[in-house]
């Protein structure tokens, strides 16, 4: 008898997009290489590689029907949300070097973009909580609870392209952790589809629901290699409307810890607490053509943020007369445009940092009593093994959180972020807060992870996506 000849690379993608249309129509299945190029590349430009299409699915039914049909063709798939991420999870891998024997096994992975999932239901003020689609942005998510006088609790920069699916798969993190937790703590429930079709939903929002594994907490931070999130519940707050801003100069960041102490100890409502350098502040400046904000220049700048139902101001005003700053070392902001405005010089520190070149990222955490020794140490270490680079250091002090930018070293020269993650390591730190695994720091995961918890973590990723089609590469080395 005759071998049934192996369809071809191009006729076996034919195939696929002509049965992908007949699930989402001809307008969401994008081919063309000009409009999937924006989808290849990441926000930084650090981490590219091909898709064979994009796909991009309205409903949950219609993402069921997507991921059965790429289930039998074999093929893989990339989850892509708002695409501000920065480890390179939401983008393909770059092409092997070596194409593989078998045609199939090496086709470019379809990329599945959730922007379409962009369902917002009414806030259910009884609960105070809202159902989302996983495509809805932060920005329309916090719009929505606004307006029925509530808050969506997780706040960050990017805020207008992020989407609520992606902080979900990567557990994002943010201004606001140090008062609500990151996304895993506003999480009561999702709604995902597995590799094979199948849907798990928990959206009926209940708050107490012990049977069992919860599935919804371990799809947070998975970083899309066990489902593709298609809608969510999450927990709004009241409002805190009284805010008051103050930044701090200061002469080095074992000073900036002492004074968030005392902030901790004594201010009411803090929710944010922030820092950053005078290289930074600079970059800052340059970028955004601003006017320093103090009128004196420190090293180091801490922003810290109040906020509740009854004005935090005096309580705040009280810790900085104890801490007895000199004049030129403080500016306060009790209204939201200087709130804005202060806000700005941290906020903007990575658009600035990427319109100097492509970053190398490195979110850490350390612990909080070894942040001051983390800073020096980092900074003789780029010294050395980046001589030259320029280093950039900011972050969320209040969560032990630094942001490592360093431009200077080629894209893929790796030889920088493996000697800081050791470092952070070296010190009982994680070598990522908030951004993820991603593919940026895949080969590293074992630095914070020991051999029996990624081994659990390898049962898990290989009982839900038994072919390991979903984001591969992502989190796991393949
Ligand atoms: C922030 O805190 C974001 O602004 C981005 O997490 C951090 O650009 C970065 O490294
Ligand atoms: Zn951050």
């Amino acid at each position: 008898m005759a071998a049934t000849p192996t369809p071809s690379r191009d006729s076996a993608a034919a195939a696929l997009a002509d049965r992908l249309r007949t699930i989402v129509g001809d307008a969401n299945v994008l081919d063309d290489p000009d409009t999937k190029a924006a989808f290849e590349t990441d926000w930084t430009g650090r981490f590219r590689g091909p898709c064979s299409l994009v796909v991009r699915p309205r409903t949950t039914a219609e993402v069921a029907a997507v991921m059965a049909a790429c289930a039998s063709e074999g093929r893989s798939v990339v989850i892509q949300g708002g695409n501000t991420g920065l480890v390179g999870g939401g983008v393909p891998a770059p092409s092997p070097p070596e194409p593989s024997a078998d045609p199939q096994a090496s086709a470019p992975p379809v990329l599945l973009s959730t922007v379409r999932l962009d369902q917002i239901g009414d806030v259910d003020r009884a609960a105070s909580q809202i159902t989302v689609g996983a495509g809805v942005s932060l920005g329309r998510l916090q719009a929505a609870a606004e307006a029925s006088g509530l808050v969506f609790p997780v706040d960050l920069a990017a805020r207008d392209s992020a989407t609520v699916g992606g902080m979900i798969a990567t557990n994002a993190g943010g201004l606001h952790v140090l008062r609500y937790g990151s996304m895993r703590a506003q999480v009561i429930g999702v709604e995902a589809v597995l590799a094979d079709g199948t849907v798990v939903s928990r959206l009926s929002g209940l708050v107490k629901d012990n049977t069992g594994y919860d599935l919804s907490q371990l799809l947070v931070g998975s970083e899309g290699t066990l489902a593709v999130i298609t809608a969510a519940r999450v927990r709004l707050v009241a409002a805190v409307p009284e805010r008051v801003v103050a930044l701090i100069g200061l002469r080095s960041t074992a000073s900036a810890l002492d004074a968030l102490d005392a902030v901790r100890r004594g201010a009411e409502g803090l929710q944010a607490a922030e820092i950053f350098y005078r290289e930074g502040l600079d970059l800052v400046r340059h970028h955004a053509h601003l006017g320093d904000p103090l009128t004196a220049e420190w090293p180091v700048y801490l922003l810290v943020e109040c906020a509740g139902r009854v004005d935090p101001s005096d309580s705040l005003f009280e810790v900085l007369v104890q801490l007895d700053l000199p004049d030129d070392a403080t500016a306060i902001a009790t209204d939201g445009a200087g709130a804005d405005r202060l806000w700005a010089y941290r906020e903007r520190h990575t658009e600035a940092v990427s319109a100097v070149g492509i970053p190398h990222k490195l979110d850490v955490t350390l612990p909080q009593s070894r942040l001051a020794d983390f800073e020096s140490a980092v900074r003789e270490l780029v010294g050395t093994v980046a001589p030259g680079s320029t280093l950039i250091l900011f972050g969320h002090i209040g969560d032990g959180n630094l942001h490592v930018n360093v431009v200077g070293p080629p894209p893929d020269d790796e030889r920088l972020d493996e000697a800081v993650l050791a470092l952070v390591a070296s010190m009982d730190g994680s070598i990522s807060a908030e951004h993820g695994i991603g593919r940026a720091k895949s080969q590293w995961l074992h630095l914070s992870r020991s051999p029996s918890e990624l081994a659990v973590m390898r049962a898990v990723k290989s009982a839900v996506d038994p072919t390991g089609r979903l984001n591969p590469g992502v989190l796991f080395e393949t």
